[in-house]
């Protein structure tokens, strides 16, 4: 064997292993998303899962309804955004989003969004394949990615049947969009396969350390001989011709097709009564204890008296411990939890001492900007709900942080 195709078999091999030995990408991954965007781009709340399970099998129905914030505080240094769609973020195809409402429309694809606006959706979803996996809704916003709301697990049994997707177009056929056109998508990505696969042996079958010689004795001329550029040319005409056959059987094959439609639309507003307005007087975070601690000027404007109830960034809701139930996941301390009285404005001290700070890497501590954002909730007796956006820089204790920090380095070495 020569030198040249040693080397290429070492290649070869090299490629083959590290693909063979690449660990298999699991979970949901909403905790790698970074945190300051998970906390200041947008807030999910009020979601619920209909119905509220985790046992279905293919084919079922699920249904997301929910609302979310786009913060004020979105970050300068993320996109702003303008067109968005809302969808639901699981691992691979394994849902099919059937039905999306947005603000009580029905909405096809993206829409123009705005920040500082609320969005009421619900996405009406079937569970395509079997397996375990975590539903998120989400938001993708154009040039800045996707922003996911809660998750919830599902556990999807093999139906007996095969799933199908039907649908009835507008002459009357009713076709399974799982498998319509299946053939002809397979047969063109074969055709076009193998011309690749032509072109590519062609040129792989000269040993590439042999022609990198040539280069560099700068024998430029002998690299590409006349049988090569007929082979080229041959190539190029048969590659004109598959298109234009393509293009002509698609065209008598299909007559008359319209092309796939484009909605997109700003959503009417949704009528929120505001009657509170907030003022962050600090934030602070306590890196070892966990503890955020937010300072809140509230000033009630309405008619009657409020009390905090609640706050949400991301996709986590913090309830007033007073007020949580024994199932309720996370809460925070609201000192003094008073009624704040029509006009009056109260400073309210909101702890949200928690493990999911760095557990869900939301508050790493090596950030140049570490922050807080999200909605504060309050509700009047009446049950008159309102909220707000906060947001604030966290001060922190620095020292603590250089001596974790030291410690991770020492670590390290
Ligand atoms: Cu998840």
């Amino acid at each position: 064997m020569s030198i040249y195709k040693r080397f290429s078999l070492l290649g070869v091999l090299f490629i083959l292993m590290s693909v063979l030995t690449a660990p298999i990408a699991e979970a949901h991954g909403e905790n790698g998303l970074p945190g300051f965007l998970r906390l200041r781009t947008v807030t999910f709340f009020d979601v619920n899962f209909t119905p509220n399970q985790e046992q279905f099998k293919q084919g079922d129905e699920m249904t997301i309804t929910g609302k979310l914030k786009i913060l004020e505080s979105w970050p300068t240094n993320v996109a702003e955004p303008k067109v968005a769609y809302i969808s639901v973020d699981a691992p691979g195809p394994a849902v099919l989003v059937k039905e999306r409402w947005v603000n009580g429309e029905f909405t096809p694809g993206s829409i123009f969004v705005e920040k500082g606006k609320v969005y009421d959706f619900k996405v009406k979803v079937t569970f395509r394949k079997e397996g375990r996996y975590h539903v998120h809704p989400s938001l993708l916003v154009e040039h800045a990615g996707p922003l996911i709301g809660p998750g919830h697990w599902v556990d999807v049994k093999a139906s007996t049947t095969p799933f199908t997707n039907p649908i009835t177009l507008i002459n009357g056929k009713t076709v399974d969009l799982e498998k319509y056109g299946l053939g002809t998508v397979v047969g063109w990505h074969l055709i076009f396969f193998a011309i690749g696969a032509i072109w590519l042996v062609y040129w792989l079958v000269r040993p590439v350390l042999a022609r990198m010689l040539l280069v560099e004795q700068g024998k430029f001329s002998e690299l590409v001989s006349k049988r090569d550029k007929i082979a080229g040319a041959v190539i190029a005409v048969v590659v004109a011709m598959t298109l234009f056959g393509g293009y002509t059987y698609a065209k008598t094959a299909f007559p008359g097709g319209i092309p796939q439609q484009v909605y997109r639309f700003a959503p009417e507003d949704l009528k929120l009564n505001h009657f509170v307005t907030y003022k962050v007087e600090s934030a602070t975070y306590g890196p070892t204890t966990q503890t955020v601690v937010m300072k809140v000027l509230i000033t009630n404007h309405g008619s009657d008296p409020v009390r905090v109830t609640q706050f949400s960034t991301a996709y986590i809701d913090f309830v007033n411990k007073a007020l949580a139930k024994p199932d309720t996941e996370h809460v925070m301390t609201v000192s003094p939890d008073a009624r704040i009285t029509p006009g009056e404005t109260k400073s309210v001290e909101l702890t949200l001492q928690d493990e999911i700070w760095q557990k869900a890497n939301l508050l790493p501590i090596e950030e140049a900007q570490i922050s807080m954002a999200g909605l504060l909730f309050v509700q009047d007796d009446k049950g008159n709900r309102d909220f707000g956006t906060i947001a604030a820089p966290l001060k922190t204790d620095y020292q603590t942080i250089l001596e974790v920090l030291k410690k991770k380095e020492e670590f390290i070495r």
